[in-house]
């Protein structure tokens, strides 16, 4: 099934089978060998979420081909810009060939992570961004395109589910008010919520 919660903005429960996100759970580990940090905000805070970047490293306002100790980021691997035009043709039930991400944030959330109201704004590209949630259910607000606070809509995100923000949605604001322990189905992750945001990120490689 897939809903379109607003123009741009479509929800697809269960998109990825049980085997699936085994397989993507097993790659985040890998990748999260590198190292995760809690991005820092120039206003002296710290994010309460625990993120690994493939492809572009992102520190808030901006993205860089290196970590703060001057490694080379991951590579973006060719797979997963496949299952990005295989996710896009689910969302918006035409062909994706020409959707080419090449940034990944891996988000860990514990308990007790959560993320404000904000619009994902450092890319230089309209391109879709796709949201893809492992693990612990998530309580996510859907905002608008013009301010923080209402409207919103309030909707569970599910292990295995997909979310694509195209068009109109894509400078929406969004948040994740909180995560549910003990939700998740039996994926290879004891307990926490995975979420992987594929996006395009208009730089110059
Ligand atoms: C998460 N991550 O579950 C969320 C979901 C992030 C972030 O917000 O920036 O890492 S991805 C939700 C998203 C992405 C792009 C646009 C919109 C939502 N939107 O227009 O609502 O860790
Ligand atoms: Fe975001």
């Amino acid at each position: 099934s897939r809903e379109e919660i607003a123009p741009g903005a479509v929800h697809v429960p269960g998109w990825l089978g049980l085997e699936e996100q085994r397989e993507l759970v097993r790659a985040c580990r890998e990748w999260a060998r590198a190292g995760m940090r809690s991005p820092k905000l120039p206003s002296g805070g710290v994010m309460s979420v625990r993120s690994v970047c493939l492809g572009w490293h992102w520190i808030p306002y901006r993205y860089s081909k290196t970590l703060e100790d001057g490694t080379p980021v991951t590579p973006f691997p060719d797979w997963l810009a496949e299952l990005g035009r295989r996710a896009l043709t689910a969302a918006f039930q035409r062909p994706a060939d020409d959707y080419s991400p090449d940034v990944a944030l891996v988000n860990f959330y514990d308990e007790n992570a959560k993320m404000g109201m904000h619009q994902d704004k450092d890319e230089r590209s309209e391109a879709p961004v796709i949201s893809l949630s492992l693990g612990d259910e998530a309580t996510f607000r859907f905002g608008n395109p013009r301010t923080r606070t209402k409207p919103y809509r309030d909707l569970t995100l599910f292990s295995g589910d997909l979310f694509v923000f195209g068009g109109p949605a894509r400078f929406a604001y969004h948040g994740i008010l909180r995560t549910t322990p003990g939700t998740a189905p039996d994926i290879g992750m004891k307990t926490g919520r995975l979420n992987i945001t594929l996006r395009t990120s208009g730089l110059a490689p």
